[in-house]
């Protein structure tokens, strides 16, 4: 008789802890991006003097057309750096991370690049230092800053294989580092994607310390045009454009595109993505609406294990 009460308290016990740990499990499976953009700008602290970008005072939080999502903007910059970015947004069943560094035209380092895309069951991952030149005709551009690190992308191999088609016109932004993949939500791969993300993270920021300064002006002038024709690509073709859109608006969207994460579009150049991408042309001169005039292309990894291109 005395040994009912207990057992019953500890039935009880048990059903409250095994609710509080399912609701727990939930909770830590679901990735917070915000941590990501923390852990690399501390990593940015230990090495570079960082200031707040000017952008910083018009970009900080947003909240979508639902009223529950949410969308955070950091923005920094170095001397070398001229804008290290990040956009995260959460609401109850996604969350977006598109993080970005940009350096002045006088240095000739790759893009940082971490775009992650999570929903309920899935996730769309794009991690590397997109190539500043294009590598098919400047290969000592790949031996300067891709050849000795291809170790960090054959350490993800395994855990991030390839995600399939992609875009065709994507692949010339890409390098042979590129981490393209899907996959579903697991703590497991999350945990992976955030060291993924740090060392790539890393490497890049050691290439900005250990990068020379550019005197010659017809290399300046490459180097600004280069990153101008990434800018107008991706404030007119990248892929998260249409949820965009749907979370905040048209308008509000252009402005965040053009003004914040691909900052510099308007600033660096003059040509029109016309100029720079003439296919995409329409019959009365308009941009095509079309995100891809090629389709989707590379199956499989288009880069052999030492990162030679092999189409
Ligand atoms: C899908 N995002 C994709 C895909 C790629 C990228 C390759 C697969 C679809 C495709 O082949 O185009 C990412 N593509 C890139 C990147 C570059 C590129 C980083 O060319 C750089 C040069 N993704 C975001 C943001 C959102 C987002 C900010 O970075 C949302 C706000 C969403 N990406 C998103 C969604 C999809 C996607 C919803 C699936 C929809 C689709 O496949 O079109």
């Amino acid at each position: 008789k005395s040994a009912n009460p207990p057992v019953l308290i500890s039935k009880n016990t048990n059903l409250t802890l095994t609710r509080r740990s399912q609701r727990f499990s939930f909770r830590v499976s679901a990735v917070s991006y915000k941590e990501f953009a923390e852990s690399a700008l501390e990593e940015t602290r230990k090495r570079v003097v960082l200031e707040p970008s000017p952008l910083q005072e018009r970009y900080s939080s947003m909240r979508g057309l639902d009223g529950k999502t949410q969308l955070q903007m950091l923005a920094f910059k170095s001397p070398k750096i001229r804008l290290l970015r990040s956009m995260a947004i959460e609401n109850e069943t996604m969350q977006v991370f598109d993080f970005a560094g940009f350096m002045e035209p006088e240095y000739d380092t790759p893009i940082f690049c971490a775009n992650f895309f999570t929903s309920a069951n899935t996730n769309i991952v794009v991690l590397d230092l997109n190539p500043l030149h294009q590598l098919t005709d400047q290969t000592d551009y790949q031996d300067k800053y891709y050849k000795n690190i291809m170790s960090i992308y054959h350490k993800y191999d395994e855990i991030f294989p390839w995600g399939g088609k992609l875009t065709g016109e994507s692949i010339k932004f890409f390098s042979p580092l590129v981490m393209w993949t899907r996959f579903s939500s697991s703590q497991e791969k999350h945990k992976a994607l955030f060291s993924a993300f740090l060392e790539y993270y890393q490497a890049w920021l050691e290439m900005t310390i250990q990068v020379k300064e550019e005197i010659e002006p017809s290399q300046v002038k490459a180097n600004r045009e280069a990153q101008h024709k990434y800018l107008t690509w991706r404030a007119q073709k990248d892929p998260g454009h249409a949820l965009l859109r749907k979370l905040i608006g048209e308008a509000k969207a252009k402005e965040l595109l053009r003004d914040f994460l691909f900052n510099g579009v308007n600033e660096m150049g003059t040509k029109t993505f016309i100029d720079y991408f003439p296919e995409y042309q329409t019959e009365d001169g308009a941009v095509s609406d079309k995100r891809s005039i090629i389709g989707k292309s590379f199956e499989t990894r288009p880069w052999d294990s030492n990162g030679l291109f092999i189409g």
